[in-house]
């Protein structure tokens, strides 16, 4: 069985490869330019520390099954976490990952005070500095993991004992540190115990009051040491708690406008988007329309699963949709990227098998991107929008959107108007051949990628 270090750098070797011919992109072609940007800058893609390196691939019901050279090798969590480093940058360079996405607590292990534990960090941060600069490998984002201990178990900023909350401040502050230190160009706020498991024991206002307060210093911190990296909300609706307070986009984005938090932008997971029964693209949607994108988890449920399956992505309805919107939007917000928040399933234990789910997952993207420019080439969407409103370009629409009509203005010109006659549809607004267009599109624009 294949270790890392005997893969070779993972070649484009095309579509027209099957994809047990050994490893390769059959899409994704980082230098390949669509609608005047190289492939690689509109997609970004990153991997994610904890679910590809940390992640023992254990369930409720069984153990790790992931073989990685550190686990089992080494008596003290320091050493492994040092040779970690090394993996991932390893693993990075080959799969040719421009970027990459950790959790503090994923790179060094917690010691005995948060003083021990900030040393932890220093040692693995400057390793990981080391393998940043000989690589050329970037930070896209880092986060702070306030909800795997068990002192957050009942929340981290919004915990009702004000210790925790000045805890959260403590490592907060390291995690800002390490951000500019390395550069982050995004850095990722997800509250994974940031809600309530009873409305009956929770007092809702306070606690989100509390959370305000906390981003606010933060980024009033981040400001006094320099960094600017864009501040991302991660909306997920459930799971670890009953009921998280960033619920989806629309709800982060109107927590932000209450408390005036207007600096930051919204990073969009896949599978969170659906525990909210929204689809990826909607909340996709939702974002680039309030022109709050700003990067994006990159990854699928599953449709018969109720929970977070973290299933790396393949698919093409979502990839077209999501690339739809970005290339409308024109980038992925700012500064962001496609990070792979995606555990290969407990079956794909290898190293190869690593790769072969990032390559599953970067391939759909690109496979998603060169569908969605053939979409915006012929205005297939764009056309249909501007049929299926133009009874708007009239000079009493524009009036109506101008805000210069009242209810009695309008009433005028309906009043004897004949019941019957006010069904008007729209002849292009069959929305079955809509989908069924979409389909083609996937099917000619692959077939001739
Ligand atoms: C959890 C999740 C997190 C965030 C970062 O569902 O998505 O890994 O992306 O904390
Ligand atoms: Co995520």
């Amino acid at each position: 069985m294949a270790n890392l270090w005997d893969i070779d750098k993972i070649p484009f070797v095309g579509h027209d490869k099957g994809v047990k011919e050994g490893l390769g992109f059959h899409y994704y072609d980082p230098e390949r330019v669509v609608a005047g940007k190289k492939m690689k800058d509109w997609l970004r893609f990153a991997v994610a520390y904890w679910h590809s390196f940390n992640n023992t691939l254990n369930d409720n019901f069984g153990d790790g099954a992931a073989q990685r050279p550190y686990y089992g090798k080494y008596s003290d969590p320091e050493d492994q976490a040092l040779c970690l480093v090394d993996y991932a940058f390893e693993f990075m360079q080959k799969l040719g990952a421009e970027y990459f996405c950790f959790h503090d607590r994923n790179i060094a292990p917690q010691g005995d005070t948060l003083r021990e534990t900030d040393r932890n960090l220093d040692k693995v941060v400057d390793k990981i500095e080391e393998n940043m600069k000989s690589t050329g490998i970037k930070l896209l984002w880092n986060t702070c993991d306030t909800f795997t201990d068990v002192r957050f178990v009942r929340g981290a900023s919004t915990a009702p004992n004000r210790q925790i909350f000045e805890y959260v401040a403590g490592q907060q502050r390291k995690s800002l540190e390490i951000a500019k230190r390395l550069g982050a160009e995004n850095y990722v706020f997800w509250g994974g115990r940031e809600g309530w498991e009873s409305i009956w024991n929770t007092d809702v206002k306070r606690e989100q009051d509390h959370m305000a307060e906390w981003f606010r210093m933060c980024h009033d911190y981040a400001k006094s040491i320099g960094l600017d990296a864009q501040f991302l909300i991660e909306p997920k609706p459930q799971e670890p708690t009953t009921h998280q307070y960033d619920w989806d986009v629309a709800t982060a984005l109107n927590f932000c406008k209450t408390y005036g938090l207007d600096f930051f932008r919204i990073n969009i997971e896949g599978n969170h988007a659906n525990l909210a029964h929204h689809s990826y693209g909607e909340e996709v949607r939702t974002a680039v329309d309030a022109d709050k994108l700003g990067s994006l988890d990159a990854n699928q449920g599953n449709k018969f699963v109720g929970w977070d399956m973290d299933e790396f992505p393949v698919d093409l309805y979502d990839t077209t949709q999501v690339m739809w919107e970005v290339m409308r939007a024109g980038s992925i917000g700012p500064h962001g990227g496609l990070n792979f928040d995606a555990k290969p399933r407990r079956t794909s234990f290898t190293a190869e098998d690593l790769f072969r789910a990032h390559i599953a997952g970067m391939d759909s993207y690109a496979a998603g991107l060169l569908v969605a420019d053939k979409m915006h080439q012929d205005h297939f969407i764009e056309d249909l929008w501007a049929d299926r409103y133009k009874s708007w370009d009239t000079p009493l629409g524009k009036s109506i959107e101008a805000g210069k009509e009242s209810l009695e203005s309008l009433e005028k010109g309906v009043l004897d108007v004949s019941e019957k006659d006010l069904v008007a549809g729209n002849e292009s607004d069959h929305l079955e051949s809509v989908m069924a267009t979409i389909n083609n599109y996937m099917i000619e624009a692959l077939a001739n990628a």
